[in-house]
């Protein structure tokens, strides 16, 4: 069936972060499955949702190929498909613990999920159209049907589609052009009818809605890529230099106990979170339950699974007497890297993985 275009979300498990468009947070304490129910997975629009229907969409395959193509969803739909399981956050997913609060959608700890994507290789379709020889420095451009006036956070030149780059190794790699995600059509606000899904990188990178992919012989500066999610990278002594937002990085998140919630004095509480990064397994999570003086190893309850996050918990032998407490996670990957202690302004209000405080307060409980 058709989703019919402006129906409301069917969101009753999602927390609103936004008054015009539908910004919706998965609330993160109620994580309790490795694959995230499709109506508890975070929505993060820049634009409304456009009004698209299967028999109207197409997809056009065009810029530096041999063959230019346009492609039917029934067409799409009959070239050999994968699924694979990934793990999508959002880039600014945590700005709420920055302070002094940034601009931008204020989540918490829910702008991140993780879904089954069911698809075709994006590297088929460009394999069809046809490929004049692979060069470094290529890239693809993924274009989505939404389309707006961005007033921050700098406007922009009137109306702009929402447009994203990627490597053309990383597109030929993993990125998949999805159609269904947890095993049905994608719904309206996840980019039916279909959305790129680019394993490993934050969320921005896999544009719903896809309408046009274009290979382009050089660095695609759109505004999603230039003035917003992108950030300084400041490497070797070289002045800062202008950065796409790219692979998500390595951070482990408490579910529970919630930030500011009440937590019995003199009992086994069990922590839970998860764990995941874009470029190598987590291997490691310990937690701090005071404020990061000392660390104690969580256990996994899940196995390693590349792109997907590892759940894991700790039990917590909560305090004898009230007061408040600071719990906080950290993860190691396999290639030994840990999160950063702090957040470096160089991100800005983006890849917030420094390890977040998770605020509680310790109460004997009534009887
Ligand atoms: N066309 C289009 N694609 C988009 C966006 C958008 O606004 N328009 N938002 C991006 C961002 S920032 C994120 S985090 C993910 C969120 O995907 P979801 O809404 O399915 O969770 O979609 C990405 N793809
Ligand atoms: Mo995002």
């Amino acid at each position: 069936m058709t989703p019919a275009p402006g129906d409301p979300a069917p969101a009753p498990g999602l927390i609103p972060r936004d008054s015009l468009l539908p910004n919706l947070e998965f609330p993160f304490r109620d994580l309790n499955s490795r694959v995230t129910p499709t109506e508890c997975f975070y929505v993060r629009n820049h634009f409304p949702t456009p009004a698209l229907t299967a028999g109207g969409w197409s997809l056009t395959v065009g810029g530096a190929v041999l063959h230019p193509l346009r492609l039917g969803l029934e067409e799409l739909r009959s070239l050999p498909s994968r699924t694979v399981t990934a793990t999508m956050e959002c880039a600014g997913n945590g700005r709420t613990f920055l302070s002094p609060r940034p601009r931008g959608v204020p989540w918490e700890l829910g702008a991140v999920g993780t879904a089954r994507w069911t698809g075709v290789p994006l590297s088929a379709v460009l394999e069809r159209a046809g490929l004049p020889e692979v060069v470094a420095a290529w890239e693809v451009v993924l274009e989505g049907a939404d389309r707006g006036v961005m007033t921050e956070p700098v406007p922009s030149p009137g109306e702009i589609s929402y447009a994203r780059s990627v490597p053309l190794a990383k597109a030929l790699d993993d990125v998949l052009l999805a159609h269904e995600m947890n095993g049905e059509a994608l719904t309206p606000d996840h980019g039916f009818p279909v959305r790129a899904v680019v394993p490993g990188w934050y969320g921005m990178a896999s544009v719903k809605w896809l309408t046009a992919v274009r290979v382009v012989p050089g660095p695609f500066l759109g505004y999603f890529q230039t003035v917003d999610y992108a950030y300084w990278e400041e490497k070797d002594g070289l002045p800062p230099q202008l950065r796409p937002i790219g692979p998500l990085q390595l951070k482990a998140a408490i579910a529970r106990p919630a930030p500011r919630e009440v937590v019995p004095c003199g009992v086994t509480y069990e922590v839970t979170g998860a764990a995941w990064s874009g470029e190598a397994d987590v291997a490691r999570v310990e937690v701090s339950v005071d404020g990061g003086c000392t660390w104690a190893d969580a256990e996994f309850l899940d196995p390693p699974m590349p792109h997907v996050w590892r759940r894991w918990r700790f039990r917590w032998q909560t305090p004898e007497g009230p007061g408040s407490r600071t719990l906080l996670a950290r993860a190691t990957d396999t290639r030994g890297r840990t999160q950063p202690t702090c957040h470096d302004p160089a991100r800005g209000s983006y890849m917030i993985t420094h390890p977040l405080p998770i605020e509680v307060d310790v109460r004997e409980s009534s009887p």
